[in-house]
């Protein structure tokens, strides 16, 4: 069987919790560490960056560690921005990636063309190498260069996406699936294209960035930036279920869990119990059950 049936290395980053119970054994590496940045005045429009930019210097060295570790890595969010330290250090580790982005967002803003100034959307701008003109020299940033490219990057769920953002996805012609191609295609067709797409350039070890937010509120509302019609419980267990049959999955990041975001208590349950069968899923778990292969019939 693929290898990350066998081990999991997780990253959790403190900014809600969780836990992943597997069948294959688990080394959790604790959460990271992120001390306060006093100083981190706005540059310009952007907030945070220098809280971003260590916080996720910080999480590239441990994601690289976990990948040396011979383990599939989980990163627990937090917020997308983290995104950059997660595939930064993951592509440290074990060079070119290709990467599936499953989110409403396209989280592909340059730190000037954001109306909101969150980092939060604008990871990939950071990381693709064809975007590096468009991002300025930011405090705390001077330890990642750019280690993806525009070619190795598939989306699902896309259905929130910022005029700049729609520029620059069709300049670069990167490889969308919004959620009005899940909707023509169906979930599974969409899957088999995606691992199609992301193989065409050779069988690339795979990350996974699964914000939560692609899920439809229904289903996921402890989240911060809610968009209506996004994917069913049953189309994230399919793509997670798919992911895991390639056997390339090398690491994924479950991010925007919020769970100061829930109007209720139940409203948080069913966030986070979609994000563990998601995760499960990933390794492995099967609707249609699971046994290990030495299993054998109790005889009378
Ligand atoms: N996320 N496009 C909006 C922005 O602020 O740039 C929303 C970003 C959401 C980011 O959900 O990871
Ligand atoms: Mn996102
Ligand atoms: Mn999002």
């Amino acid at each position: 069987p693929p290898r990350h049936l066998h081990s999991a290395g997780i990253i959790g980053a403190p900014f809600s919790k969780g836990q992943v119970r597997a069948r294959c054994a688990v080394k959790d590496y604790g959460n990271l560490v992120f001390e306060h940045v006093s100083g981190d005045e706005p540059v310009g429009k952007l907030k945070s960056v220098r809280a971003v930019g260590s916080a996720n210097q910080r999480l590239s060295v441990a994601m690289r560690e976990v990948k040396e570790g011979g383990h599939t890595a989980v990163m627990l969010g937090g917020d997308h921005s983290l995104a950059i330290g997660s595939i930064h250090g993951h592509a440290a580790a074990l060079g070119q990636l290709g990467v599936l982005w499953v989110d409403a967002h396209a989280d592909i803003n340059t730190p000037l063309t954001s109306y909101t100034g969150n980092i939060h959307g604008q990871p990939l701008s950071y990381l693709l190498h064809e975007l590096q003109s468009k991002v300025p020299a930011l405090p705390n940033f001077s330890w990642m260069k750019p280690c993806l490219s525009a070619g190795d990057l598939v989306y699902i769920g896309l259905r929130d996406v910022d005029p700049a953002e729609h520029y620059i996805l069709q300049m670069l012609g990167v490889k969308m699936f919004s959620m009005s191609k899940v909707d023509q295609l169906g979930v599974a067709k969409v899957m088999e294209e995606a691992c199609d797409y992301l193989s065409t350039r050779g069988k690339k070890p795979i990350h996974l960035s699964f914000d939560i937010d692609a899920i439809d509120p229904s289903i996921t509302p402890a989240t911060g930036t809610p968009v209506t019609g996004g994917l069913t419980y049953r189309e994230g267990l399919c793509i997670a279920e798919h992911l895991s049959q390639t056997g390339l999955l090398s690491a994924v990041d479950l991010v925007e869990v919020n769970p100061l975001r829930g109007q209720t208590q139940d409203d948080v349950q069913s966030t986070v119990s979609t994000a563990v069968d998601l995760l499960l899923a990933c390794f492995g778990r099967q609707r249609e059950g699971n046994h290990l292969q030495d299993y054998c019939l109790p005889e009378p």
